[in-house]
C-alpha cells in the first residue's frame, strides 16, 4: 500500500486542471442570472480570478478562454497578464450559437456565405491561439435541427466535413483541433455532432491534430460514460474532457457533486490507461457555471473534486484488480474498485500540498483570507461579466 501511496503522490504532483473563464463570471439559467458582489468584469479579471484558484490548489495553471466573450485589443498583452499571475491560457473555445444567422446551423448550414462565415470564426480563434500561445481550439457545434424532415441529414454532415476540414487546414502544427459532441441542446430532434462517434468520424477524417473533447454532461442519462473514455483512450483520440456534474440536463454543476463514483469510475479508466500522465495528451478540463454559488470558491472545490477522484483512482490496487480479472473472481474485482474509492483521500492531498508549501486544505484557506470581501469592496462600478455576454 505505501508504494502505492508514493506512486498516487507522484502521479497527483503532475496533475492539472484547466479552469474555464466563464466560470469567473455571471451564469444563470433561461428564467434568471443572479448577479454577486466582486464578480470579474473582463477577461483580465477572470484570468486573476483563476489564478487565485492556482495559487491556492497548485494544480490549475491554464485559463481556456472563449471568444467573443473574451475579447480583447491587444491578446498577446492578454497572455502577458497571464504569465504575471502565474497562469496561461488553455483552449480557445469558439462560439457558434449567438448570432441571429445561425438560426438554421453554421458549420453546416446550407447557405455557403454563413459556413464561411462560421469558419472565418475560427481564423480569429487561431490568431488569438498564436498571439496567446494557446495549442488548442475547441470547437463545440451547436447546430441542429428541431423536426423531422425539416433539412436533409447527411447534407449537413458532408457540408460539416467540408467546413471541418476548411478550419482543420488554419492549424499550425503545434496546435490541436478538440471536438466536443453532445447529445441535445439547442435543437432538439438531432444535432449534427449529438455523440462520440460522430465526433469521432470527423476526428479520423480531419487527422491526427483533431481530438475528441468529452463533456461529461453532454450525454443521455445513464449513458456509461466511463466506457466512451476507454474506448477514445483506446483508439487515442480523447483530447480533453469539459468536466461537470449533470443531474439532468447540461446542468453544469461542480463536478463530482452529483456523483462522485462516475467520476472516480472515469478517472479509473484513465489511470488504467496510463493517461494521466501530461504527456498523454488529455486535458483535464472543467466547464462550469456557478450561477448561485460564488465562483471562485466553486472552481477550488472543483478542483479539489477531481484531485480526490484522480487520488482514489490511483490507490487502486491494479494487481489485485487484473488478478481478480483473470480469475473471474467478480466480487474481488468490483471490491479491488470500491474499496479505493471508499479510502478518505483527503489526508493523502494535505500531504501533496503541504509537500509543495501549500496550505492542506485550499477550500478552508480561501474561506478564511477575506479575498472575497476584498473583491466585492475593490470591484464597484463597471459590467460584469455574463456568460453569453
Ligand atoms: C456547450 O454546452 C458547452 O459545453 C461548450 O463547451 C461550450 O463552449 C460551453 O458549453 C459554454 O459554456
Ligand atoms: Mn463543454
Amino acid at each position: 500500500m505505501s508504494d502505492l501511496r508514493t506512486a498516487a503522490l507522484e502521479a497527483l504532483r503532475a496533475q492539472t486542471i484547466e479552469l474555464p473563464s466563464w466560470a469567473f463570471g455571471n451564469s444563470g439559467t433561461r428564467f434568471k442570472v443572479f448577479g454577486a458582489p466582486g464578480v470579474a468584469r473582463d477577461p483580465w479579471e477572470k484570468i486573476s480570478d483563476a489564478a487565485v484558484v492556482h495559487r491556492l490548489t497548485g494544480a490549475a495553471p491554464r485559463v481556456s478562454l472563449h471568444i467573443p466573450w473574451d475579447r480583447v485589443e491587444d491578446y498577446a498583452k492578454l497572455g502577458a497578464h497571464a504569465a504575471d499571475e502565474g497562469v496561461t491560457i488553455g483552449a480557445i473555445n469558439s462560439n457558434l450559437f449567438q448570432d441571429d444567422e445561425y438560426r438554421l446551423g453554421s458549420l453546416t448550414h446550407a447557405d455557403k456565405a454563413v459556413r464561411d462565415r462560421a469558419i472565418a470564426h475560427h481564423a480569429e480563434c487561431v490568431e488569438v491561439m498564436r498571439a496567446t500561445g494557446s495549442t488548442d481550439l475547441k470547437l463545440w457545434l451547436p447546430d441542429g435541427t428541431n423536426y423531422a424532415g425539416q433539412d436533409d441529414l447527411r447534407a449537413r454532415q458532408d457540408r460539416l466535413a467540408d467546413s471541418l476540414q476548411q478550419i482543420y487546414a488554419l492549424l499550425d502544427p503545434e496546435h490541436r483541433l478538440l471536438v466536443e459532441y453532445k447529445i441535445y441542446e439547442p435543437y432538439f430532434y438531432a444535432m449534427d455532432i449529438p455523440d462520440w462517434g460522430t465526433s469521432l468520424v470527423h476526428c479520423l477524417a480531419l487527422g491526427d491534430q483533431a481530438q475528441v473533447v468529452l463533456d461529461t454532461g453532454h450525454h443521455a442519462p445513464s449513458t456509461n460514460i466511463e466506457f466512451i473514455v476507454m474506448q477514445l483512450l483506446r483508439v487515442g483520440r480523447l483530447g480533453a474532457f469539459d468536466f461537470n456534474s449533470r443531474n439532468y440536463g447540461d446542468d453544469d454543476l461542480i463536478v463530482g457533486a452529483a456523483d462522485p463514483f462516475q467520476l472516480f469510475r472515469i478517472m479509473n479508466e484513465i489511470v488504467e490507461a496510463d493517461a494521466l500522465r501530461p504527456e498523454s495528451g488529455v486535458n483535464f478540463m472543467l466547464d462550469q457555471c456557478h450561477n448561485i454559488e460564488p465562483k471562485i470558491p466553486g472552481q477550488i472545490r472543483s478542483v479539489t473534486n477531481v484531485q480526490e477522484a484522480t487520488a482514489k483512482a490511483l490507490l487502486v490496487d491494479r494487481d489485485a484488480l487484473h488478478a481478480a480479472q483473470q480469475a473471474g473472481d467478480v466480487l474481488g474485482a468490483h471490491a479491488a474498485l470500491t474499496d479505493a474509492f471508499a479510502t478518505d483521500v483527503r489526508p493523502l492531498l494535505a500531504e501533496l500540498r503541504e509537500s509543495a508549501g501549500l496550505h492542506p486544505d485550499p477550500n478552508a484557506a480561501y474561506a478564511a483570507s477575506g479575498h472575497q470581501d476584498r473583491l466585492a469592496a475593490d470591484r464597484v462600478g463597471g459590467t460584469q461579466a455574463s456568460w453569453g455576454a
